[in-house]
């Protein structure tokens, strides 16, 4: 580690100024992360190289820093890497056991079933927006009454979370997210999330119901079950991957679309499909800006680099999408006639890919098409520069979306 590490903005005020400058670096740098050095790929090719690199794990004790004692619970973002075993922490054939039940019930076809739900949670959320523009002159923060909300009614129907524990869940989710909270509230409110997953997964053991939750308590002929430890581990990351990033999908969605009236125009004539929409979304402006992290077991060479056994290495997704090499020169532009698009990596590559990807392109499939459909004059109250991102790290998350519906 010769150069200084480049420091990542926790408040995250100028996200194009800092995926530009760590594309500019190379395509494996140093970073900083609130004291913390780590590798940031840029890179579409070794993103993909290294997310199917076996020597490469998610198991926080393969770190040096935290074996060493350098890194302790004190870290703001050691919620994002010390998360219980689950499928996000464990590698190899144990995570293809701890996996299975969410592949199967994330499948495409399965996920049919979850479309008829979707339609009404997203229809009775436009009823919100519409009440709430009515009262505000045609106004509303998009994200509060729309976005935000979406998410978690549609995993918590996935679940079996009831919507009377969702207000408390989503509180906890933006102070475990924000770099703003207190690391003794952040570590007290990952406790409580403990427990709150604990009585569900107990509860759902006394009373199955037809959610994925339960399904993760059943055994399957000659599987080894799942421990109450991995079902609760498997639980909290699929709610909370479930709901943050695709607030994010949706907001960086519609903020692009109203960004690119041209571009929309395409869609809302038929002659782009949503889906090439949301793929270049997902591409030019992705949920996850850096995917915290992977750990190296043994000195790995790339190109001209070193990554030392028991370095960190985070993925950071939103500089991958800008990748000229496999985007064209104009990457750094949203255009929703891309041909390359879908080849982004925006849900991750190899054994770790994201589960629930079908699920996220199912929701929002629904979503913004219903969203222009009700409200066709659809417009940012705001111009572009008033938005903000929460401060998150990690997540590309806009702390409101004020449009007006006309
Ligand atoms: C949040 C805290 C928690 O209880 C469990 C997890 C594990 C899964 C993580 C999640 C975390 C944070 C957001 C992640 C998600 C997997 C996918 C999602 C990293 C640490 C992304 O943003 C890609």
């Amino acid at each position: 580690m010769s150069t200084c590490p480049f420091a990542i903005n926790p408040m995250v005020t100028n996200l194009d100024e800092e995926t530009t400058h760590l594309r500019e670096a190379g395509p494996i740098t140093q970073i900083d992360l609130l004291g913390v050095p780590a590798w940031s790929v840029t890179d579409h090719a070794i993103a993909r190289q290294l997310t199917t690199d076996a020597r490469l794990v998610k198991d926080i004790n393969a770190w040096g820093l935290w074996s060493s004692g350098v890194v302790t619970r004190q870290w703001p973002l050691i919620g994002m890497v010390d998360a219980g075993r689950s499928m996000f922490t464990v590698d190899g054939p144990e995570h293809r056991r701890l996996r299975a039940k969410t592949t199967q019930a994330l499948a495409p076809r399965r996920l049919e079933e979850l479309r008829p739900v979707i339609e009404r949670l997203t229809a009775e959320l436009l009823d919100d927006v519409a009440a709430a523009a009515a009262e505000n002159g045609g106004v509303v923060d998009l994200k509060q009454v729309f976005a935000y909300p979406l998410p978690m009614r549609v995993v918590g129907e996935l679940m079996g979370v009831d919507r009377a524990d969702h207000a408390k869940l989503l509180d906890w989710y933006k102070a475990f997210f924000s770099v703003m909270t207190p690391q003794d509230e952040r570590l007290a409110i990952i406790d409580a999330m403990d427990v709150y997953f604990t009585d569900l997964v107990r509860a759902k053991a006394a009373n199955p119901g037809d959610d994925l939750t339960s399904a993760f308590l059943t055994a399957d002929e000659g599987g080894e079950p799942l421990t109450e430890e991995e079902v609760i581990g498997n639980i909290k990351a699929l709610v909370a991957a479930g709901h943050e990033t695709t607030v994010g999908l949706i907001l960086n969605a519609v903020r692009a679309l109203s960004n690119h009236p041209d571009e929309l125009a395409k869609v809302l004539a038929g002659e782009v499909e949503w889906k090439q929409a949301i793929e270049e979304t997902l591409r030019w402006d992705s949920p996850v800006t850096h995917l915290l992290m992977r750990f190296a077991t043994e000195d790995i060479t790339v190109g001209d680099v070193v990554i030392n056994k028991g370095d960190g290495v985070v993925m950071s997704y939103r500089a991958v999408g800008r990748d000229k090499g496999v985007h064209g020169e104009n990457a750094d532009e949203f255009d929703v006639e891309r041909a390359t698009a879908k080849t982004h990596l925006a849900f991750g590559y190899g054994p770790h890919i994201c589960p629930g990807a079908a699920l996220s392109r199912l929701e929002v499939s629904i979503a913004l098409p219903a969203l222009f459909a009700r409200f066709p004059g659809l417009k940012l109250a705001v111009t572009d520069d008033e938005l903000v991102n929460l401060p998150v790290l990690t997540q590309n998350d806009l702390a409101a979306l004020p449009v007006a519906v006309g």
